[in-house]
């Protein structure tokens, strides 16, 4: 492609009923300049797979939303997240949206760049790896999808509160730079890098949005760090949210609250 738009971790969900909107304006106005646009993972808050979300009017929205920029010229590329890795093939073809494995190199202004969510570069939280070894094996996956609908949602929202529960106890009384283990490894960085032969990291995930230069041993690589998205909480949180934009004429991050 010869221009691009990524974004991640929007963390949909019908009661962040303006962040979707956000999305949607978005993808009329921003998207549309695009060849491409990259959805990095975390489009949704939870997934508990397609035909719980067959009858939503809202993930039907979405879907139609996303079907109508790709008639509009731009081809959407969806990597699973942490949160959405259950969304599969029947909803991908309702959005007209193409799958992507994680990681993924892509070429963009002839250049190439190695996309990834960026959970499974955040090797320091051993528990978090261990829950995402058993939650992403396909023979898990498999079982969990056979479950009745109504028992996978119960699964769901209790592993959903005990994971916030769990959070807020280990970040108390923290200071901010001893919260390292919601970040990204430079080792897990570095192999990654070496393994893919690519060194410009685009990826989301840990809400910690920026642009560094890195190196480890012989290696350096450039890493973007993609933004959460959040237009609903006006009281308690700054709306945020944020894009990537690479065309021939560069690299530039998309600021969606000042635009
Ligand atoms: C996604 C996360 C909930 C983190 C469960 C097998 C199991 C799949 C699942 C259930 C949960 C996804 C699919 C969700 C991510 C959480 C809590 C923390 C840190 C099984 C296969 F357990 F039964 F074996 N799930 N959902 N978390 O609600 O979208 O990523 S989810
Ligand atoms: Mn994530």
């Amino acid at each position: 492609h010869a221009s691009a738009l990524f974004i991640s971790d929007l963390h949909l969900t019908p009661s962040m009923p303006r962040t979707a909107e956000r999305f949607f304006e978005f993808l009329e106005k921003e998207a549309r300049t695009h060849e491409a646009l990259f959805i990095l993972g975390d489009l949704f808050e939870f997934w508990v797979g397609d035909d719980a979300k067959a009858r939503s009017p809202f993930h039907l929205e979405v879907a139609q939303k996303i079907k109508a920029l790709k008639q509009q010229g731009t081809k959407v590329y969806f990597m699973h997240g942490n949160r959405d890795f259950l969304l599969g093939e029947a909803y991908a073809q309702k959005a007209d949206m193409a799958i992507l494995r994680d990681p993924q190199v892509v070429t963009i202004a002839e250049q190439t760049w190695l996309l990834t969510h960026g959970d499974a570069l955040c090797t320091a939280d051993k528990s978090y790896q261990r829950f995402r070894s058993v939650v992403r094996s396909r023979f898990v996956q498999k079982l969990f999808l056979m479950l009745p609908t109504s028992l996978r949602v119960s699964i769901a929202s209790s592993l959903r509160s005990n994971s916030t529960a769990n959070y807020h106890r280990a970040q108390r009384f923290k200071p901010e730079a001893i919260q390292v283990k919601g970040d990204v490894t430079i080792t897990a960085t570095a192999s990654l890098v070496s393994m893919t032969n690519c060194q410009r990291v685009i990826h989301g995930h840990t809400h910690r949005p920026g642009y560094h230069e890195e190196s480890l041993g012989g290696q350096s690589w450039q890493r973007w760090v993609l933004s959460d998205w959040d237009f609903d909480h006006p009281e308690t949180v700054l709306p945020k949210g944020n894009a990537l934009s690479i065309t021939s004429t560069g690299v530039k991050v998309l600021d969606l609250v000042r635009s």
